[in-house]
C-alpha cells in the first residue's frame, strides 16, 4: 500500500516537474523562521573555474526542492532554497556563508563546492551554530571541523583506492606508477596522500610525484619528466580543467598506459577538455545512476527529463544532502513543533536530529558517524568512453566485484 502510494506520488511528481521547473523563486522572509517557508542555504560555486562542479550541485538540490515540496515539504510547510554564489575561492565561500546565516537566517547550509573552501567557511557556521552538510567535500578532516559539520560525500580515503584496484584488474602487469597532484588545493593534497599510500600498500613502485597548480594550463615539463621514467600507470589528482589538460598533454607526448583521475574528474564537463584523449580514464564513484532503489529511480528520471543525460555523482550527492535536511526536519517537527522553536534552537536541534537518522537516498542507504562523516555501503568505478567525434562521452561503469 505504502509503495503504491509512493509510486503514484512519484508519477505525479514526474509529470509535474516541467511545470514546477518554470515557477519563479520568491523572496523568503529573512527575519524569522516563522515565515511560511523553511529556508535552506545553498553555497555552491556559480562563477569561476569551479562553476561547472557547482552547477552539478545546484541541479541536484533543485530537483530535491521540487520533489520534496511536491510530496508535502515539512509536514505541509514548504522548504525554500536560498542560493549564494561562493565563486571558487575561500573569500567567496566565507561571504556566502555569512550572508546565508545573518541575512537570510537559513536553518542549515549545503556546501561549499570545494574542500579548500570548506576549511575556511565551515568554521563560520560552527561558530554561529548552523548545521552544514557538505555535498562534494571529500578531503580528510572535513567532518572534524566541528560539531555542526557533516557530509554526504564519501572521503577520498574510502573512494580513491577502488580506482587503483580496478586499474590493476585491467592490467595486472602494472608495476611503475607516476602520481600527479595540484598542490594548491586541499582536496587534491588529501587525495594524493591516499593514492600514494594505496600504490605502496599494493606493492607497486611509485616512480615519481609531480606537482602542479589548478590554474596551470601547460604541463609539458612535468609530463615529460614522468614519461621518461616509463610508468605503466599515471594517477592524477586535479580539478576537471587542469586535470583534463594534463591527460591531453600526456597522451600527446606519447604516454600509452592507464590513467586514473581522482574525484575532480567526476563531471561530464571533463569531456570537452580532453575530448577523444579522455578515452579510457578510470574514475572511482560514490554514485551509480542505475542504483536500484525507488528514490534513485525518481531522481534519475527527473534529472534525465530535465537535462537529457545521466545524473552525475555531485548532483546525486546534493539531492541526498537535501533529503537529509528534509527528513531530519520532518522527524524533528513530529517531536517538537518546529514553528515554536527560536531560530538558534531550531538550528541546534536540527543538527542533532540529522546525525541520528538513516536515509534511503539515491546514493543508497546512508547514515552518519558521531563526527558527521557519511556511512555509505556501495562504491563504483567508471571509465570514460568517448564517441568517435571526441565531443560527447559517458562514464561507463566497470564490474569491480
Ligand atoms: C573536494 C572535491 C571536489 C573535487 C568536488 C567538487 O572532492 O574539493 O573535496
Amino acid at each position: 500500500m505504502k509503495s503504491a502510494i509512493a509510486a503514484q506520488t512519484a508519477f505525479l511528481f514526474l509529470s509535474s516537474i516541467l511545470l514546477v521547473a518554470c515557477s519563479k523563486t520568491s523572496n523568503i522572509n529573512p527575519t524569522t523562521n516563522t515565515s511560511n517557508v523553511i529556508p535552506i542555504g545553498i553555497a555552491f560555486a556559480q562563477t569561476s573555474n569551479v562553476a561547472l562542479l557547482g552547477q552539478e550541485g545546484t541541479d541536484g538540490v533543485k530537483i530535491a526542492e521540487k520533489y520534496f515540496n511536491h510530496i508535502g515539504g515539512i509536514n505541509g510547510k514548504p522548504i525554500k532554497l536560498v542560493f549564494q554564489d561562493t565563486g571558487g575561492d575561500e573569500a567567496g565561500a566565507i561571504n556566502a556563508f555569512q550572508t546565508l546565516i545573518n541575512q537570510y537566517k537559513v536553518v542549515g547550509i549545503i556546501g561549499p563546492t570545494l574542500s579548500q573552501q570548506a576549511f575556511s567557511a565551515n568554521p563560520i557556521a560552527e561558530r554561529n551554530r548552523v548545521p552544514v552538510i557538505g555535498a562534494s567535500n571529500t578531503a580528510q578532516g572535513i567532518p572534524e571541523i566541528g560539531d555542526y559539520v557533516a557530509r554526504v560525500s564519501s572521503s577520498v580515503a574510502v573512494v580513491a583506492p577502488y580506482s587503483v584496484k580496478a586499474a590493476l584488474k585491467q592490467n595486472p602487469q602494472i608495476k611503475r606508477v607516476a602520481v600527479f597532484y595540484a598542490q594548491n588545493d586541499a582536496f587534491n593534497k588529501s587525495e594524493t596522500d591516499i593514492f600514494q599510500k594505496t600504490v605502496k600498500d599494493l606493492g607497486l613502485n611509485l616512480v615519481t610525484v609531480q606537482k602542479f597548480q589548478t590554474t596551470d594550463t601547460d604541463f609539458q615539463a612535468q609530463a615529460s619528466d614522468a614519461i621518461n621514467l616509463k610508468p605503466d600507470l599515471v594517477i592524477i589528482s586535479g580539478l576537471a580543467v587542469d586535470g583534463g589538460n594534463l591527460v591531453k598533454q600526456l597522451r600527446e607526448l606519447g604516454y600509452k598506459g592507464i590513467i586514473i583521475g581522482g574525484n575532480g574528474f567526476n563531471t561530464s564537463h571533463i569531456f570537452s577538455v580532453c575530448r577523444a584523449l579522455c578515452e579510457g580514464v578510470i574514475v572511482a564513484q560514490a554514485y551509480s545512476p542505475v542504483y536500484p532503489s525507488q528514490i534513485n529511480t525518481i531522481f534519475r528520471k527527473a534529472y534525465i527529463e530535465q537535462y537529457q543525460r545521466e545524473p552525475p555523482q555531485v548532483s546525486a550527492q546534493a539531492f541526498a544532502a537535501m533529503q537529509v535536511y528534509v527528513e531530519a526536519l520532518q522527524s524533528l517537527d513530529k517531536k517538537t513543533e518546529i514553528n515554536k522553536l527560536t531560530l538558534p534552537q531550531l538550528r541546534t536541534q536540527l543538527n542533532q536530529e540529522l546525525l541520528k537518522g538513516r536515509y534511503q537516498t539515491p546514493l543508497g542507504e546512508i547514515a552518519f558517524t558521531p563526527a558527521g562523516d557519511v556511512i555509505q555501503k556501495e562504491f563504483y568505478v567508471a571509465q570514460l568512453k568517448m564517441e568517435p567525434n571526441g565531443i560527447k562521452g559517458k562514464f561507463s561503469f566497470l564490474n569491480i566485484k
